[in-house]
């Protein structure tokens, strides 16, 4: 992230995935969430971790831990799910997180699909913390392609304005190939994810130009002036503006969610999980006309690499997935006394 930043070499232990979710997922039982969803958020948070999403791995423990001792968020909630027309479900979380609600509609959600063609899943009342492309990638291993927003909480400045209003309102996109891992993208709107912000304040880091602005309204490189007091900027200028908007209005407005503005968390001292919405949507594209899909999207990613492109989205994560299935899931050792102190808690 920094320029200039030396790597420092941190002790560190790997954990096998199973290891590292059963860990998390006794952290979240101890903390106040029943196994089901326990369970959603460990796996969750282990695969990011796996895959070295580190901004919303293990990183994010002690934020879910504090959300849920202020009595902000309910760990314990039962989704409820309605079947609400041919191609749309809704699921009201019921103040709890957003994932243990996409698991509870999820069947019904891949079998409208499946015979609309298209599905939309909208999710409200809901907490989401995590990175977004969980939730995308396994409709995309099951051949079909999956598109989610959520919104989060008033962070960044919309291009053109003066203060902030909208969340870092990622949006992620997920497609089946006919070889190969499905193509996944997972991108903040706003120039950067919040959680990389905090971890720059923790490593004191400077960041690139361009990203913030302190609390006078004036451009800074320093995380910790964003934090206190500042916000961060859209990604693209009025281009990223735009598409954190949409974020808003579909994942707020149309799921029947909070806008990022528009809930109050003062009251709970330790809060940390925007209390907003999520929009799934799922298209089958066997009934679209032509070619397969599958074979299509290889033959794009094929022509990417033949004019030269080295990188795809997402494929940094699968390299990292694969170095973690070799060798284990590396955490520093200080991280990993407090997950398992935390474990011991409760
Ligand atoms: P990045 O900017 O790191 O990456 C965005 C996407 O671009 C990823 O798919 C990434 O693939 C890809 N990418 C990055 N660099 C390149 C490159 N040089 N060439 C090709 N592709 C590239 O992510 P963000 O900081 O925007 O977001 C981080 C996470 O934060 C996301 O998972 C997001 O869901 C999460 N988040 C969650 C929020 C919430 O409310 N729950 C709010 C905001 C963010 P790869 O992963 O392989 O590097
Ligand atoms: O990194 O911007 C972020 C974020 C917000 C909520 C969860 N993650």
């Amino acid at each position: 992230m920094s320029a200039s930043s030396p790597v420092v070499e941190v002790p560190s232990e790997t954990l096998s995935l199973p290891a590292l979710v059963q860990l998390l997922q006794t952290i979240f039982q101890r903390h106040g969430c029943r196994a089901e969803v326990a369970r959603c958020l460990a796996e969750n948070c282990a695969a990011a971790e796996r895959d070295g999403a580190h901004s919303h791995g293990v990183f994010r423990i002690q934020g879910y831990v504090s959300t849920l001792a202020s009595g902000w968020v309910d760990g314990r909630a039962l989704p409820v799910v309605e079947d609400v027309a041919a191609a749309f479900v809704r699921v009201d979380a019921a103040n709890g997180f957003a994932q243990p609600a996409l698991a509870a509609a999820r069947q019904l959600l891949v079998d409208k699909t499946r015979s609309a063609g298209i599905a939309l899943l909208a999710i409200r009342n809901s907490h989401h913390f995590a990175a977004l492309w969980p939730d995308v990638e396994p409709f995309a291993e099951e051949g079909l392609v999956a598109l989610s927003v959520v919104n989060s909480m008033t962070c960044v400045v919309p291009h053109g304005a003066d203060r902030p209003l909208f969340g870092t309102n990622p949006i992620a996109f997920a497609a089946p190939q006919a070889q190969g891992q499905p193509i996944v993208f997972d991108l903040a709107t706003s120039a950067i994810a919040h959680g990389d912000v905090q971890i720059a304040a923790r490593k004191g880091e400077r960041l690139p130009p361009g990203i913030g602005v302190d609390s006078l309204g004036q451009p800074t490189q320093d995380p910790r002036a964003i934090l206190e007091g500042g916000a961060l900027l859209p990604f693209g200028g009025h281009k990223g503006s735009a598409l954190s908007m949409m974020v808003e209005l579909l994942a707020a407005a149309l799921t029947g969610g909070n806008f990022s503005f528009e809930f109050d968390w003062s009251d709970h001292p330790g809060a940390r999980t925007p209390w907003t919405g999520q929009l799934l949507i799922v298209i089958d594209p066997s009934k679209a006309a032509g070619q397969s899909f599958a074979e299509r999207s290889q033959e794009l990613v094929r022509q990417m690499h033949a004019v030269g492109l080295k990188r795809l989205p997402g494929e940094r994560r699968q390299q990292q997935r694969e170095r973690s299935q070799q060798h284990g899931i590396a955490i520093a050792v200080e991280q990993l006394q407090q997950l398992r102190a935390l474990a011991e808690e409760g």
